[in-house]
């Protein structure tokens, strides 16, 4: 028997994190928390490239050009689909999620996503160093341990 996990240590990691502008004052908060996850687990702050996209639904195309490159150990997506009163966000939300899942199956190294999908304004703002923490924090600590986890396959 065999019990195989990742362990939290980002030393010498070369880590992509993919931000959409599109509600920035969101997700410029969610990559502060990515940021802040990454180097406090060890990954060199020069070792943290960022690309910036406009919306949500950019995401997935960006992430697939950064793969092609083959330069990092994971990728990070960051972004924050507010539903609003057009079906607008059923489309968005759905294609970027789609699109990320998508990759991350047949990626050679993980994909994390750190898109909040929330029904206000309110809900995102928790989950971005609000009270329900900062979800790009956490997908920082995510995109480390699936790292890890990778290597011992
Ligand atoms: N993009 C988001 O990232 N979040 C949203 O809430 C959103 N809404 O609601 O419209 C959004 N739309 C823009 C979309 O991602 C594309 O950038 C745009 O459609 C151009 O392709």
């Amino acid at each position: 028997m065999g019990i195989y996990e990742g362990k939290l240590d980002g030393s010498g990691l070369k880590i992509a994190v993919v931000i959409s502008r599109f509600n920035g004052f969101i997700t410029e908060k969610l990559l502060q928390g990515a940021q802040d996850g990454l180097v406090r687990h060890g990954v060199p702050e020069a070792n943290i490239d960022i690309y910036r996209c406009p919306g949500a639904f950019e995401i997935p195309a960006v992430v697939r050009k950064i793969l092609e490159k083959k330069k990092h150990d994971a990728v990070i997506c960051l972004g924050a689909v507010i539903r609003g009163e057009t079906p607008h966000f059923d489309y968005v939300a759905g294609e970027s999620s789609k699109g990320v899942g998508q990759l991350s199956i047949s990626s050679p190294v993980p994909i994390i996503y750190g898109i909040l999908t929330t029904d206000s304004v309110e809900q995102a703002v928790d989950r971005a160093g609000g009270k329900s923490g900062n979800k790009g924090y956490d997908s920082a600590v995510a995109a480390i341990e699936m790292v890890n986890l990778f290597k011992t396959i």
